[in-house]
């Protein structure tokens, strides 16, 4: 009866809002909660000064405001007014009229908003699983066969040794796929994995109850573990057993085509060891040796097998302190040659703060220590596949009161850092035209840029958890209104939410399918004025330089490294309500 009543609720309003819809009208598609900030903005010129809040169904005018003074946006050439509906709490579907514009989307307004969207966007993680088959129940129309089994992995001669000669045979299978390509990647799986960890360890009531409709829900383990077991699995194999080097990717040589995974049978290779790859995979299996400690029970000896493999790469990494991943010189000196994605970073300080984050944060061994203050190095910037450091602050700054009583003027002055960096954000977003932490600075619009306002707010939700003061609440919240729609483009970046999101993400499973709604709950790259892959956009500027076609996947790919932040961000403000209570409930 709920479903038919809603049903009916949309039917009507698309008939009432058959008139006059408009674009301009830029909000959070999916909606707003009850009681925190509402704020839509309109980037079209405005007659007068005005706006209305309407009930979705009756039509009824229920709220109307001012619009703020015209705000001219630093990454266009376009101009905004703020529609701050904020003091309108009740619960329910609405739309908004600027008279002379036009009439917005509807969107609601309620408790637990973006329970759905998050729940989906981890639920991607699902959907790029490699090797196994995706069935009706759980995947629905989006079933598929499994993909590259990887049981038969060839070592490339980047990556030979004494034991594993070139041609050699190994097994690798399981992980996710990283992005709308079939290969996997060891160091942005390092930054993904470390990200859905942590949600786990800032929420784990929250999500010791969620369910995502996985293959494993049913057992004992909560559903976010059950993903990151699929891929750590796999990790576990990248690892050379006998000297702990981690190989830096499990590849094709080339990218396959435009087809379902595992249509091409081209071989696959595990390439160069790099260190990057090995510290990222210290860091993540020093994570996991702590999570998993939790699920001993469960998962009888993996979370010793996770330390061991931590310290075996750690090892590896002290006697091979830089070797960088670089493909062009590789491809000079082997052959096959391999074009497919290079995650070839340069600077290794980072991944060395990190690694030793997770390694003393797991162990308490001051060795760890001595390199984390070696490598501690400030200003700090928002995390992404290639700065890592920024992880290390957090992980340090979370578990402060468990660690060494040495180490806390350190931790105290990383905690400080972040503290700076949130105020930076918290302090500014309300004076930018989109109302938003994102774009403050103009270097936000890179490759992967959602993944960039997603980053700011799990860094502001640190920030939040440190002081419980709600600026910090309210500024996390607004880069989630701008994933979901308040923005320069007009699009909800998540496939399947919204009014209007992607439809032709660079995927190759939603390209070649032949289903015709893409793969639910992944996150577009978004706005990218590098515009890499010469596709045609219809705007070029910083935050409008995106397009929803498939070819482009430097603005409309989707990756792993990009929806887990957008997991933590989304989950999080729904979690945050409810861990407030438990911690009350807790000091009783
Ligand atoms: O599909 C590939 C995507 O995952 C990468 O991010 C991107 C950049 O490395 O490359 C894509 O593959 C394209 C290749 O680079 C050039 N030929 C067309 C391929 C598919 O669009
Ligand atoms: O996210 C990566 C971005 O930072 C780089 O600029 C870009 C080009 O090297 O590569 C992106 O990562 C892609 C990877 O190389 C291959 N799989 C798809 C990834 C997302 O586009």
């Amino acid at each position: 009866m709920k479903q038919i009543l809603s049903l009916i609720s949309l039917f009507l309003s698309s008939v009432l809002q058959g008139q006059g819809l408009t674009e301009a009208i830029r909000l959070n598609q999916v909606g707003y909660y009850h009681h925190l900030p509402k704020v839509a903005v309109v980037a079209a010129p405005a007659q007068q000064n005005i706006f209305f809040v309407l009930d979705a169904v009756t039509a009824d005018t229920v709220f109307k405001g001012r619009l703020s003074d015209e705000r001219k946006s630093t990454n266009s050439s376009l101009t905004t007014r703020v529609i701050d509906f904020s003091a309108w709490q009740k619960e329910g579907r609405y739309y908004i009229d600027v008279p002379g514009v036009g009439k917005s989307y509807s969107f609601a307004i309620g408790k637990e908003v973006h329970r759905a969207v998050a729940d989906a966007l981890l639920k991607g993680f699902y959907f790029q699983r490699s090797d196994q088959s995706l069935d009706g129940r759980h995947a629905g129309k989006w079933k598929r066969a499994a993909g590259h089994p990887d049981t038969a992995v060839v070592i490339h001669p980047s990556a030979a040794s004494a034991l594993r000669p070139a041609g050699t045979v190994i097994a690798s299978p399981g992980g996710w796929y990283d992005a709308g390509d079939y290969n996997k990647y060891i160091v942005n799986s390092g930054i993904t994995m470390y990200t859905l960890l942590t949600a786990y360890e800032d929420f784990p009531a929250y999500y010791k109850k969620l369910n995502t409709q996985i293959p494993e829900s049913n057992d004992s383990i909560p559903d976010l573990l059950n993903e990151v077991l699929y891929n750590l699995r796999w990790m576990l194999t990248m690892q050379d057993p006998k000297d702990g080097g981690v190989y830096h990717k499990c590849t094709n040589a080339g990218f396959d085509g435009m087809v379902m995974p595992g249509v091409t049978k081209a071989p696959r290779y595990v390439v160069q060891k790099s260190t990057a790859a090995t510290l990222d995979f210290a860091a993540v299996t020093a994570q996991a040796a702590r999570v998993f400690k939790l699920y001993n029970k469960e998962l009888p000896g993996l979370a010793d097998s996770c330390l061991s493999a931590s310290r075996l790469a750690w090892n590896w990494a002290v006697g091979n302190p830089d070797v960088r991943y670089d493909q062009d010189q590789l491809n000079k000196r082997f052959s096959p040659p391999i074009t497919t994605g290079a995650y070839g970073d340069r600077s290794l300080r980072d991944e060395w703060l990190w690694a030793a984050a997770e390694l003393f944060a797991t162990t308490k061994q001051k060795a760890f220590f001595d390199t984390i203050v070696k490598h501690r190095s400030d200003p700090v910037v928002l995390p992404s596949w290639a700065a890592v450091g920024m992880l290390a602050y957090y992980t340090l700054a979370r578990h402060q009161l468990a660690l060494p009583s040495y180490a806390r003027a350190t931790v105290a002055a990383m905690e400080d850092s972040i503290m700076r960096k949130a105020n930076q954000l918290a302090d500014n977003y309300k004076k930018t035209a989109f109302y938003t932490t994102m774009g403050l600075s103009q270097r936000d619009f890179v490759w992967g840029s959602s993944a960039v306002a997603a980053n700011a707010g799990i860094l502001l939700l640190q920030a939040y958890q440190f002081t419980r003061q709600q600026k910090y609440l309210e500024a996390a919240l607004s880069n989630a209104d701008y994933l979901l729609g308040r923005n320069a483009t007009g699009y909800c970046f998540v496939t399947g939410f919204g009014t209007r999101s992607p439809r032709h993400p660079h995927h190759r499973p939603s390209v070649a399918d032949g289903v015709a709604d893409p793969v639910p709950g992944l996150l577009a790259g978004g706005p990218n004025p590098g515009r890499q892959d010469s596709c045609d956009y219809p705007f070029t500027e910083p935050e409008t330089a995106y397009t929803d076609l498939d070819c482009s996947y430097a603005s409309n790919e989707i990756a792993i490294n990009w929806n887990a932040p957008a997991v933590y961000l989304l989950h999080a403000l729904e979690a945050i309500p409810a861990s407030i209570t438990l911690r009350k409930n807790n000091s009783r």
